[in-house]
């Protein structure tokens, strides 16, 4: 078993890459460019795009490493059924979900504004979960997946980070999994609600798990695949 070791924040986060999964949240058309739901919502979606570089690195070293992959879609039944009135009508957004935008219907599952951006779509065999919540184990196969292919650990990218990020590692820390967060992978329409939301991961000895950059994890995987030994234990440097 091969098991790395990473500086992150509150201390060193250990994991066996034939158990931890890189779990890509919500990289989606309809938060990220300009026409979808984020920007109804009056963001700057300009403000998630820092994210797309690294997490695009890391879904490379991740694939060449062999290791489990999963994109999850925050996304909607075309009938709506699986949508609350508390959600639709939520906030003031010029458009609701479900409405006709530049990109089809907003977050509703099959549009090209739900889908994924270019730069990060999955490669074929990885799995995509659309998910109608914040959080990506409500009213999904997500968990299931995750326990089928013996999964322990979770290394986590997406957006946005109080939301969506948070909801998702607080149910998995609920449901036992290690938690790792990528700092420069994931992001926010606020600045201060990102540095904030990464410190109350990590708070109380890592009360809902680990940060770390992607830098971290990417070099102590390229330290393992260079050695090519069965027990390596790498420890690379530099958690922010
Ligand atoms: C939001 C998300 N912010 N993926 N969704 O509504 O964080």
């Amino acid at each position: 078993m091969t098991v790395l070791s990473v500086d992150a924040r509150p201390y060193p986060f250990t994991f066996d890459p034939a158990t931890t999964a890189l779990v890509v949240i919500d990289m989606q058309r309809d938060f990220m460019e300009p026409g979808g739901f984020g920007e109804t919502l009056g963001n700057d979606v300009s403000l998630l795009r820092s994210t797309i570089e690294p997490t695009a690195a890391t879904l490379t070293a991740f694939r060449a490493a062999g290791m489990t992959i999963v994109h999850t879609r925050e996304g909607h039944r075309p009938d709506l059924s699986d949508l609350p009135d508390a959600k639709r009508n939520r906030g003031n957004p010029t458009l609701r979900i479900g409405d006709e935008g530049p990109r089809g219907r907003i977050l509703v599952v099959g549009e090209e504004g739900q889908d994924i951006v270019d730069e990060l779509r999955p490669l074929p065999g990885e799995a995509v979960v659309d998910k109608p919540g914040k959080g990506a184990f409500y009213a999904t196969e997500f968990g299931d997946l995750l326990q089928r292919a013996g999964i322990t650990s979770l290394v986590v990218a997406g957006v946005t980070t109080e939301v969506c990020v948070h909801t998702t590692v607080r149910e998995a820390n609920d449901r036992g999994y290690e938690c790792l967060v990528l700092s420069d992978c994931v992001g926010s329409y606020f600045p201060e609600f990102h540095r904030i939301a990464l410190e109350m991961i990590a708070a109380q000895g890592g009360i809902f798990g680990w940060v770390t950059p992607s830098s971290t994890v990417l070099d102590a995987l390229a330290a393992s695949a260079g050695e090519g030994s069965p027990t390596t234990s790498v420890l690379s440097q530099s958690a922010s």
